[in-house]
């Protein structure tokens, strides 16, 4: 039996309201000592998940706070164990009042995730679910929260059964095999195997191909801004994120430091970079600022590349639009269209994925930009039948090797090799498949990839 943990479910700062949780079993029984719910005779009589106004109290009967309490019995709770929740004024000093009178009572301070590791372990969600509550804390974009919530409420668990159901039943066509005579086997059966592990292995490609999405929804995408000096590279990024962040003048060579900020185009995640102009220069800071644009570009997996639509492309349009098309992705994008236009087409652009024609001070052409930047970024999901994208490591870690057990079992079938040795590979998929869910992982992974929560949940 686990015993009786406690902790803050919100920041420590000053707020409107503060969360405080407790579970464990016998904890409703601990809180009869320091909540008195008005109208009710004491917490352990209060009704299951039903939220009730009431006092906490000291020991010495001094109160603490009012609060809205709700309480839930094992197994039906957040943990699967007994819980309490309250809701408290946001008062810093009176939620450690509240902490410790039930540390006094005999509860401990809870452990980060440590709440949901108790839900985990008592079935009450799986391990993608869980990891994805942490995904929907940090997530910082539409996307992924969607994408945080679909796996929160199962769709990856239910991707996951399919594959495993599937995986789970071709042991007994081997054993069937393995007792029959080499020469009884029937080509049929080792055919029928083949379809099923083929299927699997489309499955598990599908899961395996969304964790590049499922990294861009994360952690977003770097991108630079680059081009020559004066080209309107800093109204650009003003534009984008609607205030002055940088310093924009009409003399050439104004940006030197990159200035890195975040923002949403086309509805993701850009971590985009500003940088210095790029041309030739003797002075010695703006030559570091020029090298630190080359550095940001060669990083970053989009670049914008800006031209000064008014002006006679040069050389440095030149050079910048070569840095631009070392990048995976770039954009050209054709600045000052409110002027009389000098560059057409600017230098490489028709071997750029993308050219779009932008005014960065009334902001033209700012939404063709942001098209064109989901346009490149599309959502594969939809297309492979997913509705939630693999976010970490780990779970594609675990995917790609059970890809590679199967793939090994369909060759080992194909080139003949007996199939005792091939239901290795199949036991190997089904224990990879499971540390996705978190079904067959050991203890110490549990562990670790809990303590990356925050106290309290
Ligand atoms: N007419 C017009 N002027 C623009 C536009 N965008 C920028 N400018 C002007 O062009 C000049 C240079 O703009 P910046 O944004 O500082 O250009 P930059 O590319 O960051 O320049 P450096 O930092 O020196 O490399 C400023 O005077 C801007 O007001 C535009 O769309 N139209
Ligand atoms: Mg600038």
């Amino acid at each position: 039996m686990s015993d009786i943990i406690a902790a803050a479910a919100t920041p420590a700062a000053k707020s409107a309201l503060a969360v405080v949780r407790v579970s464990g079993a016998g904890c409703i029984e601990m809180c009869d000592r320091l909540f008195f719910p008005a109208g009710k005779k004491s917490a352990s009589s209060c009704e299951h998940s039903k939220s009730v106004y009431g006092t906490l109290r000291r020991e010495d009967g001094s109160a603490i706070d009012t609060c809205l309490a709700v309480f839930c019995r094992a197994p039906k709770s957040y943990t699967g164990e007994d819980t309490a929740e309250f809701s408290c004024h946001g008062s810093p000093a009176a939620v450690s009042s509240l902490l410790s009178s039930l540390f006094r009572l005999g509860a401990r301070q809870a452990q980060p995730g440590e709440f949901t590791k108790r839900a985990f372990l008592n079935g009450k969600l799986d391990l993608t679910a869980a990891e994805a509550i942490v995904d929907l804390v940090d997530a910082e974009t539409e996307a992924a929260v969607k994408n945080a919530a679909a796996q929160l409420t199962g769709a990856m668990s239910a991707r996951l059964k399919e594959i495993y159901t599937l995986l789970i039943q071709l042991p007994s066509h081997f054993s069937a095999l393995v007792d029959f005579p080499e020469d009884d086997v029937e080509p049929q059966e080792i055919s029928d195997i083949l379809a099923v592990i083929d299927r699997v292995k489309a499955g598990l490609r599908a899961l395996s191909a969304s964790a590049e999405r499922g990294r861009i929804i994360r952690d977003g995408i770097r991108a630079a801004i680059i081009g020559r000096p004066n080209a309107g590279k800093s109204s650009l990024l003003n534009a984008l994120l609607g205030w002055d962040r940088a310093i924009v003048s009409p003399l050439a060579g104004t940006t030197r430091d990159t200035i890195e900020e975040k923002l949403i185009l086309g509805g993701v995640l850009l971590r985009l970079s500003d940088t210095a102009g790029l041309r030739e220069t003797s002075d010695e800071t703006e030559l570091e600022g020029v090298s630190r644009a080359i550095s940001a570009a060669r990083d970053a997996e989009l670049v914008l590349c800006v031209f000064d639509g008014s002006a006679v492309p040069g050389p440095e349009d030149e050079a910048a639009a070569e840095a631009a098309l070392a990048a995976p992705y770039q954009i050209a994008i054709v600045n000052k269209s409110d002027l009389p236009a000098a560059c057409h087409t600017p230098p490489h652009a028709e071997r750029m994925k993308k050219l779009v024609r932008v005014c960065a001070l009334t902001g033209d052409g700012l939404s063709e930009l942001d098209a064109a930047v989901a346009e490149l970024f599309t959502d594969p999901l939809p297309a492979a039948g997913l509705t939630a994208a693999i976010t970490n490591a780990r779970q594609a870690a675990a995917v790609n090797a059970a890809l590679a057990a199967l793939e090994r079992a369909s060759d080992a079938l194909l080139s003949g090799v007996t199939p005792d040795a091939v239901l290795l590979d199949i036991e190997e998929a089904l224990i990879c498949t499971g540390q996705v869910t978190g079904d067959t992982l050991r203890g110490d992974v549990v562990e670790n990839i809990f303590s990356r929560f925050c106290v309290g949940k």
